[in-house]
């Protein structure tokens, strides 16, 4: 593996230091990130045929990425991802207040989290290395965080997203992190996610209330359109799930293997295998657009143009510990690890 770095200034504007790194890793597999919200903003792969294309849809306009508080194309997710009930959580009998961004509740860790911070670069042998110490003050959570996000190319077409996050302080904090990345096989993203399989090695699904709060429940899901557990036609699936009067996938999966969901594109024989460390994959296939958003190569927005698999301590844990710790004490350290494994099916 022979990795080169490069990176370019997007913005002529001096006063806007976006800059984008393209790590390549000689193999004909790529990805570039912007120091904006530690973004991953494309991952280029061959298909059967040796065509290198984008598999990761991203806004066209790069301001769009520093101003967007909705979709997180690409985003790295943090201090949680996910929602929290009321913005709060009790820790030693202490009511604990987050920043709310979504009517009551914090989603995605709020509107200064992760996805909307600039981030210190560094080059790695095989890859990059966002830092960044976040004090409370930044981003409404308790605790300076000292936080590391990397993106490197490990063995064999394999990129490896790292999150570590030590907590500097007396106090606790949450650290849930994850990544937001919508894939789409094809070349054009206007095909939609026609020619696309999912596998998701999970049996239960997490109970959501109206406003997307996990109530505590696991529902099985056992051959009803939500389960994945054998491979699936992508778009047949959205048909029989929009069938029981929901817009698309937007649920927490509790999953029961490391190699968390699997990806392919039976057409261009494209696919992606996603490993993770932590008993959650939040499964979102992209349900409501607004058509003003352009995307890759200038096509506008839409519905399902591409599947957002979210890896993390599954949601509502910090009220439900049935389903994980994402508490990081006082002076407390934790390293967590996504893999996306690229091949090519012949
Ligand atoms: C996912 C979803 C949300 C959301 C967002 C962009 O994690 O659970 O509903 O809209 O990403």
């Amino acid at each position: 593996m022979m990795v080169t770095i490069t990176n370019e200034r997007l913005s002529a504007q001096t006063d806007i230091p976006l800059k984008k790194y393209t790590v390549d890793n000689g193999n004909g597999y790529a990805f570039s990130c912007l120091n904006i919200g530690a973004t991953l903003t494309s991952l280029t792969m061959p298909d059967k045929d040796g065509n290198i294309h984008n598999v990761l849809l991203g806004f066209n306009e790069p301001q769009d990425f520093i101003t967007d508080q909705t979709y997180f194309f690409g985003k790295a997710i943090g201090r949680v991802g996910g929602r929290i009930k009321d913005g709060a959580f009790q820790y030693n009998n202490e009511h604990i207040q987050l920043p709310q961004n979504e009517g009551n509740n914090t989603l995605h860790g709020g509107n200064n989290g992760f996805h909307s911070l600039w981030w210190d670069v560094s080059a790695l042998g095989n890859g990059i290395i966002f830092t960044k110490t976040i004090q409370p003050e930044t981003d409404g959570f308790p605790a300076e965080l000292a936080v590391s996000i990397s993106y490197t190319w490990v063995s064999g077409n394999q990129l490896q997203i790292e999150f570590t996050g030590e907590n500097q302080s007396e106090v606790a904090t949450l650290f849930n992190p994850t990544t937001h990345n919508y894939f789409n096989l094809n070349d054009d993203k206007t095909a939609g996610l026609g020619g696309h399989q999912l596998s998701i090695r999970a049996r239960k699904t997490v109970e959501l209330d109206e406003n997307q709060i996990p109530t505590g429940k696991l529902l099985t899901i056992s051959d009803t359109a939500y389960d994945f557990n054998k491979e699936s036609n992508l778009l047949e699936k959205l048909e029989s799930v929009k069938q029981t009067g929901a817009s698309g996938f937007d649920d927490p999966y509790k999953v029961t293997d490391s190699e968390v969901a699997v990806l392919r594109n039976l057409d261009n024989g494209r696919c992606i295998r996603i490993h993770s460390d932590r008993n959650g994959l939040v499964f979102y296939s992209l349900n409501a657009t607004e058509s003003k958003i352009t995307v890759n190569d200038g096509h506008a927005l839409s519905p399902h143009m591409a599947v957002a698999l979210e890896p993390q301590t599954l949601p509502g844990a910090v009220h439900h510990p049935d389903f994980g710790n994402i508490v990081l004490d006082a002076g407390d350290k934790k390293t967590y690890r996504i893999i996306y494994e690229l091949s090519v099916d012949e």
